[in-house]
C-alpha cells in the first residue's frame, strides 16, 4: 500500500520555509499533496487559484514537479475530508516556534479524532525558520526585497503587484 500525506497551508504566498518542508516531506511519502486551504482567520492577498499556480511554478523551478507531488486547493469542508478523498493517512506541518505548537496541537488532536488522520511536525531549516508569508507580504508592500525569502516566481509576481 502506498503512503499518502497532505501539506496544507494558506501559502499566501508560498515561501522558502514552505518549500523546505515540502521537499523533506516528499522524501517520506510515496505521494504528497500540497493543498491551498482557505483560512477564514486570515485576510488573503492572493486569490487561491493564483496561489496554486505560484506553488506549481515554484516547484517546477526546483525540479520537484516530475515526482510524487500533487498541488491542489480545498475550500469546501474539513481538511480531513480532503485527506479521506485522496487516501492520505497523515498531515505534515512545519513548526517554527512555541506559537506554532500552541496553534497546531488542538487541530492535530481534532483531526485525529475526526478521521484518524495523524499530524507529523517537521522542524524548519534554521535558515528559513524566521520566514512567514505575513512577513513577506509586509516587506513587499513596503517596497523591500523579498527575494531572500521566496522562490523566484513569487518574487517576480510580488514585484509586479507592487509596481
Ligand atoms: N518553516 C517551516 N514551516 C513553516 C514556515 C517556515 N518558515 N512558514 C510556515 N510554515 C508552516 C506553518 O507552521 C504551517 O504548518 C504551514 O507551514 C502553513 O503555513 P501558512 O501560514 O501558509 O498556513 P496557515 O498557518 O494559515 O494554515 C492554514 C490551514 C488552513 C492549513 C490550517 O488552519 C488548517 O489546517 N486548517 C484546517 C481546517 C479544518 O479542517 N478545521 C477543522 C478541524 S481542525
Amino acid at each position: 500500500m502506498s503512503s499518502v500525506a497532505v501539506v496544507p497551508g494558506s501559502f499566501d504566498p508560498i515561501t522558502l520555509g514552505h518549500i523546505d518542508v515540502i521537499e523533506r516531506a516528499a522524501k517520506l511519502f510515496d505521494e504528497l499533496h500540497v493543498v491551498v486551504v482557505h483560512n477564514p482567520d486570515k485576510h488573503a492577498l492572493i486569490p487561491i487559484a493564483h496561489r496554486v499556480a505560484l506553488i506549481e511554478k515554484s516547484l517546477e523551478e526546483r525540479g520537484l514537479t516530475n515526482g510524487n507531488i500533487v498541488v491542489n486547493s480545498w475550500s469546501v469542508g474539513l481538511l480531513v475530508d480532503y485527506c479521506t478523498d485522496v487516501g492520505a493517512s497523515a498531515i505534515v506541518k512545519g513548526i517554527r516556534s512555541q506559537v506554532d505548537v500552541a496553534y497546531e496541537t488542538p487541530m492535530a488532536i481534532v483531526n485525529r479524532n475526526l478521521a484518524g488522520v495523524e499530524t507529523i511536525f517537521l522542524l524548519p531549516d534554521p535558515a528559513h525558520a524566521h520566514v512567514s508569508s505575513s512577513l513577506v507580504r509586509q516587506v513587499s508592500a513596503l517596497g523591500g526585497d523579498v527575494a531572500p525569502y521566496v522562490p523566484a516566481p513569487v518574487a517576480e509576481f510580488l514585484q509586479h503587484t507592487t509596481d
